[in-house]
């Protein structure tokens, strides 16, 4: 399946500024040259335009949303023209807001093609805010419950039905920062949680036989990476940075279970902030693991 790569070079749902750099600093780590070394068809269509960060105080408990819904508009609509020409799409972040329409894109392209849908949410935060809990008014904390239709209308009706998607469908992996009323929301819409005390006490393979468990053949798996996800040690280039993530080995284990089911569909490589890393080394670890993600193996493997 071909892959095709699309930068939204933009940091209008987060905190901090920088993220807009992320897509190339991507470019830049080689990504395109290091997933076409490993034999895949990759097309990079460059990066989408939209309004530039105002850097302006919240408003009703969000920050910049006009131009969060702009920036997931054009999302939205890349992504699902990439998933219909039967491509694999690689979103570059930008902030993690983008996921709205990013995901809004694949549940609309999984229903209109009879596929489940499997969302996994590698993040170091849950993603879960409401513009009435959200300590910070940043969308780039809301995403997941805008796609689960808590959220404003233009974001919670991106995709062809409201909520895009069910809560059902989604298993978050690697969490270990949640606001408090983030804590009891996730609780009462029953969320899958696999947090960083979770993967701590039955270790990253069992964690991702449960993640991943009850896949089939008409499964469509995307993957929303946030790179705060990783251990700050290994990845310091975010803007939100969390210690105590996953390490390079857990990281790698991580993505190359995915890549053994065989059913990924799409991907997000969000919040990644050149602005605060040391020489590029988080994208370079991105890439690296995207190559993991992809299907790259030390040794010839059996099924
Ligand atoms: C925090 C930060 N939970 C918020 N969220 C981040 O502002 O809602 N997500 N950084 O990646
Ligand atoms: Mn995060
Ligand atoms: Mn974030
Ligand atoms: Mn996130």
């Amino acid at each position: 399946k071909p892959i095709t790569l699309i930068g939204a070079p933009t940091d209008i749902g987060a905190g901090m500024r920088g993220a807009s750099m992320g897509p190339e600093a991507l470019r830049v780590a080689d990504l395109k040259a290091t997933l076409e070394s490993h034999g895949l068809f990759v097309e990079d269509l460059g990066n989408l335009a939209g309004p530039s960060n105002p850097w302006s105080p919240p408003v009703d408990g969000y920050r910049h949303l006009d131009e969060v819904i702009a920036w997931n508009h054009h999302v939205h609509d890349a992504v699902l023209g990439a998933l219909q020409q039967g491509s694999l799409p690689i979103l570059l972040g930008g902030d993690h807001s983008l996921a709205i329409g990013s995901i809004s894109a694949v549940a609309r392209h999984c229903r209109a093609q009879g596929k489940h849908l499997r969302v996994l949410w590698l993040d170091a935060h849950a993603d879960f805010n409401t513009s009435v809990i959200t300590p910070s008014g940043n969308l780039h904390g809301m995403p997941l419950a805008c796609l689960c239709g808590l959220g404003p209308t233009e974001l919670t009706g991106l995709s062809d039905q409201r909520p895009a998607i069910d809560a059902a469908a989604i298993r978050q992996i690697g969490i270990r920062s949640v606001d408090l009323g983030e804590k009891q929301l996730v609780h009462r819409m029953g969320l899958d949680v696999f947090d960083m005390r979770y993967i701590d006490e039955t270790g990253m393979r069992h964690t991702m036989e449960q993640a991943l468990f009850g896949l089939d053949e008409n499964t469509h798996l995307h993957v929303s990476f946030d790179v705060d996800f990783l251990d700050p040690e290994i990845a310091p280039g975010v803007g939100t940075t969390v210690p105590g993530g996953p390490t390079y080995r857990e990281a790698q284990l991580c993505m190359e279970m995915i890549a053994d089911t065989g059913r990924l569909g799409s991907l997000d490589v969000m919040e990644l902030n050149p602005a605060l890393d040391l020489r590029n080394k988080t994208a370079d670890l991105a890439v690296d693991l995207l190559e993991s993600l992809f299907g790259k193996s030390t040794l010839m493997r059996r099924a």
